[in-house]
Parts: C-alpha cells; structure tokens; sequence
C-alpha cells in the first residue's frame, strides 16, 4: 500500500496552542519508519500552508480565527482531494478543524468514483456545533457540522459541493455533548456510541455492525482519531483531556479491526499537542495504533472460530 503523509500544523481551531507542532511529533516518533517495516511504500508531502487568509467576521463573537481557519480548510480540502485518488493519504495534524477541509476533499473524490462516504469519527466530542451554537469559539468544535451540510457555514467557511449524508456518519467513544449538539445529534440519524455503549456491548461488536454497512454499499471510508478518543491515563497530549476514555487495548482493537476490513481510505489523526506530552508517549502510541491499521499484529492470525 502507498502511505501518504501530509503534514497540516493547523493550531488556530484550539483554544491552547501546541497542536502546530503534531506533525513534527509524528514524523520524530517513526511514523515513516513503522510504515515502511510493515512492508509499504511511504511518501512524505511535507507540510501543507493555508490559502490565502481573509478577515472574516461573524456575529457570533466568541469564534476566533474564522479567517486564518478558513484558509486552511481551503487548502486542505484541495489536498485532501487531489492525494485521494491512489493510496492512503494519512492527514497529520493539526487540530480537528482540519479535518472539515479532508472529508470535503475525501467527499469530492467519493462523488467522482460514484461511492458513497462513510465517516468513522473516533472522538471523546462530537464537533457538531454550528458557527451560531459555538460557545467557546473554537472551530475545532465545528467540523461535522459543516460536513454534513449543515446550515451557517455559507460566505465563513468555503462552499461544500458533496455533504456527507449523516446516516453515513458513526461516532464512537463520545462523551462530551454540548446541549446543541445533543439536540442535533437527537434529530439526525448519525449513528452515536458513547462509552456506556463501549462498556455494555464492546467496542468489537459496534464497529463490526458500521463497517458490514459500509461493505455493503461498497463505500469509501475516512477514520478521523481524535487523541481525546483515547483515556488520558495512555494519551495525555491534548488539550482537552476527558476522563473515562477508550483503553489502549480498544484503541488497537478498533485499528487491528479496520485493517482486517480493508475499508479504509484516508486518515486523520488529529489534536495531537505535544508540548503537553510525557517523554513522546502520545505521539508514539498514535504512531502504534497507525501501525495497526496498516497491518501490524502480534501473531500471524488466521480467522479463527471459538
Ligand atoms: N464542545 C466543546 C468542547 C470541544 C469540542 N471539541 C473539542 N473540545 N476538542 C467546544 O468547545 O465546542
Ligand atoms: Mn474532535
Ligand atoms: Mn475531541
């Protein structure tokens, strides 16, 4: 497989700075290098650089960098698109911002192949607020709300031409809900597990039920891992740490499983904030669980029934 990695040090969608330097962090930690031992052929594109950044400015006082964000999910969607075609473009980033500009880019590229997109979203938050809901200002918070098409985003963010339909959609590991997200989240039919739901069924059996749809329609799929995904405990590099997080064994668990489905078609991992690492444990662990999902296992594992 042709692993592609983009660099996108994309920090203004945060509130706490540090997630510019995740990129960096990746690259030092061996991603390339764990890639290559599993036998695939790796191309570094360096870092990306937003579009050209114009002011903009919103009614809803508390967002800040609208502009330079902007910027970036213009350039981003570019690249996401035009690096889709062949391979795996692994997005490096960054803040979740990003990656509104890599599922518009992915979605373009799905409308072209005439495949629909499913969107894997690993994540303690939804990030399903509008630019009118946001409270705290910070677009990272926003990114699924704009990908599904959802309304407000016109003349702040750049258009959308291929919406992902929210049936498409399936969250795992929530766990932070902001009541207008909770309220979007109660009339849509995105498919939402918490951790209540990773506790009572096992992470194994709510992805086995997503990816046998997307199998089914013969989808694409993007994997969007939010480090907040993760426990705190094994991923302290974020700057929003929710306690109660997938375990290092689900984590892997859910890579190993999206490997052996053979689904997945491009990559985010994102809020990555190294200046709040311990020693690179993070960054490592984001390197391993990449790893997975290219291949690595412990054993060479036949399909085995108990
Ligand atoms: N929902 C909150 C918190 C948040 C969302 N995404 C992250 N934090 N990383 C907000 O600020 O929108
Ligand atoms: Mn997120
Ligand atoms: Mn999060």
């Amino acid at each position: 497989m042709l692993c592609k990695l983009i660099g996108i040090p994309l920090q203004e969608g945060a509130s706490r700075l540090g997630c510019e330097m995740g990129p960096s962090a990746l690259r030092v930690a061996g991603l390339e290098t764990a890639l290559r031992e599993l036998g695939h052929e790796v191309l570094d594109f360096g870092n990306l650089s937003p579009s050209g950044v114009v002011d903009k400015h919103h009614p809803n006082r508390a967002i800040r960098n609208l502009g330079t964000v902007a910027g970036w999910i213009d350039a981003i969607a570019e690249a996401a698109y035009s690096e889709s075609g062949e391979g795996l473009p692994i997005f490096m980033g960054g803040d979740h911002a990003l990656s509104a500009g890599t599922v518009a880019g992915v979605a373009r590229r799905a409308a072209e192949e005439d495949k629909p997109l499913f969107v894997l979203w690993l994540d303690a938050h939804s990030d399903l607020h509008s630019l009118d809901s946001t409270a705290s200002g910070n677009l990272h918070g926003v990114p699924v709300a704009y990908f599904t098409g959802r309304s407000g985003f016109e003349g702040y963010f750049p258009p959308l031409a291929f919406p992902v339909p929210t049936s498409n959609l399936c969250m795992i590991g929530i766990r932070s809900v902001d009541p207008a997200e909770r309220a979007v989240l109660a009339s849509t039919d995105i498919t939402v597990f918490d951790m209540r739901d990773i506790d009572e069924h096992g992470v194994a059996a709510l992805l086995r039920r997503f990816l046998d749809r997307v199998s089914a329609a013969g989808g694409r799929l993007h994997v969007s891992l939010d480090v907040d995904f993760l426990d705190p405990a094994v991923a302290p590099a974020v700057g929003t740490t929710v306690p109660g997080g997938a375990t290092f064994r689900e984590a892997h668990l859910v890579m190993e499983m999206l490997h052996d489905s053979g689904l997945v078609t491009s990559l985010d991992l994102v809020e990555l904030n190294p200046f709040l690492d311990e020693r690179g444990r993070t960054a490592t662990l984001l390197v391993d669980l990449t790893a997975s999902l290219l291949g690595r296992q412990v054993l060479d594992r036949p399909t085995r029934s108990f």
